[in-house]
């Protein structure tokens, strides 16, 4: 009998991260887009997810032995190690991912570094997770690989195995051909992308931009049939394309935003809140996240607005990330200077206009904030989807709550009827979206609320995978096994790339 297929996710990170702590190395679940979205899908199915563990210095492989058996028993799944030495990282995820695609995919090229040794970095590493991959996974196994960092992956597959196949979903946006042009490795990169089975994108508009990519450097792409699949032919490679937006567990944040203690929480919260009601923002720290364009805007809805001073605050949650990029660094002292300045200018002895917290809170604190938030404020300058809106909408239950969210997220094209939609860059614009969430009646709010949370409900995270799989792997994830986590050693590859 033929053994079932497992599944198997691939990812630059593994969902944990590592720190270490009064001489000890720990380990604890990671917080990220994808994480939440993909930690759902992967557990108890037997499958792995392969990815670094995030540190370079100091962890030996015994550490990070140590560390993952007991996390890979909490979550279910089997977490695998692909080690990479710090000049790897540097060159892999702080230079081509990080300088390169990251920015130009979000269209910033002005951030972009285009350093050809971040390009040599870029393939050499993700030999490793190539090799580390190939080792682990069965000829029927499902591989999954996530986001930009790893796309030269497939094509690496595929020579080491010809028979496995690999599917790819990209979290960040696709830019226009333009954009796109900038790119000294464009078509390295377009060609990588087409030798996976299944290659799909967030939003029609990325899917449509990568064809149009596809069409000007490959001119014989020939696209047939319709939908959110398309069948695409480039050289002698075939594959599918698609455009589905990922999403939430939402029944699980629903019943955790209408649980006792987070109700409770909800109120707490609710109490301590200078003024009649608050406006909240949840951003990792990045450029593309508009952290300085939501607070340019929130100040200039002080200052046109004079009747919501001492009514209205914000609450700002910075996640951090990337600290030891200097850009970031430079972002959060311009996020400090802000908050300064509006605090400074606007405070009064019975209200402080932000409030921010740089730093992570758990998942239940999350829903509880999210649970009191009289409005969220979204105004990322570019998102592949932007998953802290509908956790939002998830956790608010029957509570009226308005959702403001910028146009260029991908998720405003999902949620455009319930939203109050914002372009970032218009200050005068965020401040009057504000202005009119305050003054918003009730019934609105709620009709509103009830629209996004249908939306939401409907196309989860579930919805999503089965989505997913039915295009790549012709099956559901029922589908896949349920099964014991599979042992790993031993067969880990070291940094050096020696088997142990
Ligand atoms: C990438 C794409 C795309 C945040 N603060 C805390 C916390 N979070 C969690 C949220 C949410 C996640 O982090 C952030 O997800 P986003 O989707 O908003 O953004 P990215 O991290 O940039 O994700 C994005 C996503 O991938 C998925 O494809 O939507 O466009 O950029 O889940 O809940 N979680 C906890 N504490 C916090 O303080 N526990």
């Amino acid at each position: 009998m033929r053994k079932k297929g497992r599944l198997i996710v691939v990812s630059n990170r593994l969902p944990v991260t590592l720190s270490y702590e009064d001489g000890k190395w720990r380990g604890k679940p990671a917080s990220g887009g994808l994480v939440s979205a993909l930690n759902p899908v992967l557990k108890n199915r037997g499958g792995f997810w392969a990815g670094w563990p995030g540190t370079g210095k100091g962890a030996g492989l015994s550490h990070i032995r140590e560390i993952l058996g007991p996390l890979s028993e909490e979550s279910g799944y089997r977490l695998l190690p692909v080690m990479l030495t710090e000049v790897d990282v540097e060159a892999f995820y702080h230079g081509f991912s990080n300088s390169v695609l990251w920015p130009l995919f979000h269209d910033l090229q002005s951030r972009c570094v285009f350093s050809p040794a971040f390009w040599e970095g870029y393939l050499k590493s993700n030999g490793k997770f190539a090799r580390v991959v190939a080792k682990h996974a069965g000829e029927n196994d499902f591989v999954w690989v996530n986001d930009y960092q790893l796309i030269p992956l497939g094509e690496m597959l595929k020579k080491r195995r010809s028979g496995l196949r690999s599917s790819f979903f990209l979290h960040i946006p696709f830019p226009s051909v333009d954009v796109f042009m900038k790119m000294p490795w464009r078509k390295e990169i377009l060609s990588q992308m087409t030798h996976y089975s299944f290659m799909c994108f967030q939003t029609g508009r990325d899917r449509r931009n990568f064809l149009d990519c596809l069409r000007v450097f490959f001119p014989d792409t020939a696209v047939s049939g319709r939908g959110h699949i398309l069948r695409v032919k480039v050289e002698d490679r075939s594959f599918f394309l698609g455009s589905l937006p990922i999403s939430i567990d939402f029944q699980a944040y629903s019943s955790l935003g209408s649980s006792r203690s987070v109700v409770s929480r909800a109120k707490t919260i609710r109490e301590e809140v200078p003024g009649k009601q608050f406006v909240l923002g949840v951003d990792r720290l990045d450029y593309s996240k508009g952290i300085p364009e939501k607070l340019r805007g929130f100040q200039r809805c002080l200052e046109r607005f004079p009747d919501l001073r001492e009514m209205i605050s914000l609450h700002q949650i910075v996640v951090p990330s990337r600290e030891s990029v200097d850009q970031y660094q430079a972002l959060k002292e311009e996020i400090e200077l802000l908050i300064s300045r509006i605090n400074g200018r606007y405070s009064t002895t019975r209200w402080v206009p932000v409030n921010w917290h740089y730093g992570s809170v758990s998942r239940e604190e999350l829903a509880a904030i999210y649970r009191a938030a009289d409005i969220a404020l979204v105004t990322s300058l570019k998102d592949g989807m932007n998953l802290v809106c509908k956790e939002y909408c998830a956790c608010k239950g029957k509570e009226p709550g308005v959702l403001i969210l910028s146009e260029f997220a991908g998720a405003a094209l999902q949620l455009a009827k319930g939203a109050v939609l914002v372009n970032p860059y218009d200050t005068d614009g965020v401040a009057e979206a504000i202005y009119r969430a305050f003054s918003m009646a009730e019934k609105e709010k709620r009709d509103r609320m009830r629209f996004l949370r249908k939306s939401i409900a409907r196309q989860n995270v579930f919805w999503w995978v089965d989505n997913f799989l039915r295009a790549a792997a012709g099956k559901k994830l029922e589908e896949f096994p349920e099964q014991a986590i599979p042992s790993l050693w031993p067969g880990i590859i070291t940094q050096a790339g020696k088997e142990k």
